[in-house]
């Protein structure tokens, strides 16, 4: 069952309205911004929409560093509507509240916050009706959810564990006679943890649990590592549940996380009032077959653009895309991508260059991609790693539409503390289907490890020169793989 939404869907805030739960994620330097989930139960999510799907909600540009942009969404349910507090982490950015009364949409205009301060904010109402607004730190401000107006001076809450870096993504929940403050702290690296204090009011004071973190995987050798970031949710059973970050590092040493930051799922009993986290359920896999036609006049909400999506409709039945700036070197790139998501998997798409060249791409930031890409009567595999930029194969295109085609293989039985995790496999299909191999990279330079930031890998179609146009796309997988 976990992770129950593979792929970069970091910084998982839930909440349940009757027998429905929704779910929102991290989007960084991504238009659409914050997927929206529906689950009823906690394990099968389905996408839904996405919260900024206008240009006029979210201000993306060139000059929004990639891991950069939407941070941490927290979801809730009051007073009959769906409230939203984020963070824009770019020039003009802030904190700012949406509200809705679907949470497929549509959302609101953002409302700011302007005098309060902090990453990861979080929305939460007592009896009186007023509404506190916790930050990183752990700092609470009371705000005017409707208006953006802060009432007085932020209050520091809790400052986590002592000797504990970075009390970050606070979620203040009231259960029982409690007000509960879950908070990570560690970083979100290795080091990452979940910790909760308790006080019998919003405000606090504040007891932590004696036995924190209640939740880390620091120091083992679990094969999800970096859990933290969680929210809590109750069933309508009672039961208890957390929804958390974590990542599955393959390969040699120290590990590469290629698919970003994952959502897995978490059992909590209660133990003297405080939570226990039971072990995250691994498994099953099951196989995707996924494919889109682009026959439909709007993108499904799965499709993301870095900064700003290219205009696409033009040739019914085709995505088309002209290119902006250099291509996948450029934060502007016209590209159209989904997550990836399984450890494994092969996409395949059709492309027609026209006038133009581009092609698919396996893209972290725009410093860190690998693609194959037609471009004057050649078909040629290109890697670009940090400062560096090689065309690592090429041969002759055969003129008009083909299929490209990339094939992620998980490394099984890594050799040595180099080797793995993953092996990239670039080529194109013969008429009849014959897959042949321009070039197979080490999959590691597309990983968290290397690139850094706070994103995971994407793959999709992209042009670089002129205009390309796509007839359809392929992602699928086996239950090898999970
Ligand atoms: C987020 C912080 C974190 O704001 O990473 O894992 C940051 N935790 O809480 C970006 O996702």
């Amino acid at each position: 069952m976990n992770p129950v939404l593979p792929g970069m869907h970091p910084d998982p805030s839930v909440c349940r309205v009757g027998d429905d739960y929704y779910l929102v994620c991290s989007s960084f330097e991504y238009f659409p911004g914050i997927p929206v989930f529906h689950s009823r139960d906690l394990v099968r999510w389905k996408q839904i929409g996405n919260a900024l799907d206008r240009p006029g909600q979210l201000s993306l540009t060139a000059a929004t560093p990639s891991s950069a942009g939407i941070y941490a969404p927290t979801l809730r349910f009051h007073d009959g509507r769906f409230w939203l507090v984020v963070t824009s982490v770019s020039h003009g950015g802030g904190n700012v509240v949406l509200t809705a009364t679907d949470p497929a949409g549509p959302w609101s205009d953002p409302v700011p916050l302007p005098d309060v301060h902090g990453i990861d904010p979080d929305l939460a109402w007592d009896d009186e009706g007023n509404c506190w607004c916790t930050v990183a730190g752990v700092h609470q401000y009371q705000i005017d959810p409707v208006t953006g107006e802060t009432f007085g001076a932020p209050q520091r809450l809790w400052s986590g564990t002592p000797g504990a870096k970075a009390p970050e993504a606070p979620h203040l929940h009231r259960i029982g006679d409690h007000w509960y403050l879950l908070i990570a702290e560690g970083g979100t690296e290795r080091g990452h943890a979940v910790s909760i204090a308790r006080g019998t009011s919003p405000t606090g004071p504040f007891e932590p649990c004696p036995a924190n973190p209640v939740l880390s995987h620091r120091g083992t050798d679990e094969p999800v590592q970096n859990t933290g970031h969680a929210d809590l949710v109750q069933a309508p059973d009672g039961a208890w549940w957390m929804v958390l970050l974590g990542v599955r590092p393959r390969g040699g040493t120290p590990g590469w996380h290629v698919l970003g930051r994952e959502t897995f799922l978490a059992p909590v009993t209660w133990v003297d009032g405080w939570p226990v986290v039971g072990d995250l359920v691994p498994g099953p896999a099951h196989a995707v077959s996924e494919r889109d036609d682009f026959d439909l006049d709007e993108l499904a909400p799965c499709w993301i653009s870095p900064r700003t999506r290219p205009t696409t409709g033009e040739r019914p039945g085709w995505l088309t895309l002209h290119a902006r700036g250099s291509g996948m070197d450029d934060p502007a790139v016209a590209f159209v991508g989904r997550r990836q998501q399984h450890l494994s998997c092969v996409v395949r798409t059709l492309m027609d260059p026209a006038d133009g060249s581009g092609g698919l791409a396996v893209r972290l930031d725009e410093d860190h991609h690998y693609e194959i890409e037609v471009a004057s009567g050649e078909v040629r595999v290109l890697a670009r790693i940090g400062p560096l930029s090689s065309v690592v194969a090429s041969r002759p295109a055969p003129g008009g539409p083909l299929v490209l085609a990339v094939r992620v293989q998980e490394d099984q039985t890594p050799l040595d503390a180099r080797s793995g995790p993953d092996t990239l496999t670039f080529g194109v299909e013969e008429p009849g289907g014959t897959f042949t191999a321009l070039a197979a990279l080490d999959g590691k330079y597309l990983s968290t490890e290397v690139a850094g930031g706070f994103t995971g890998r994407v793959i999709g179609m992209y042009a670089a020169r002129g205009t390309v146009l796509f007839d359809w796309f392929e992602y699928s997988t086996d239950c090898e793989d999970s």
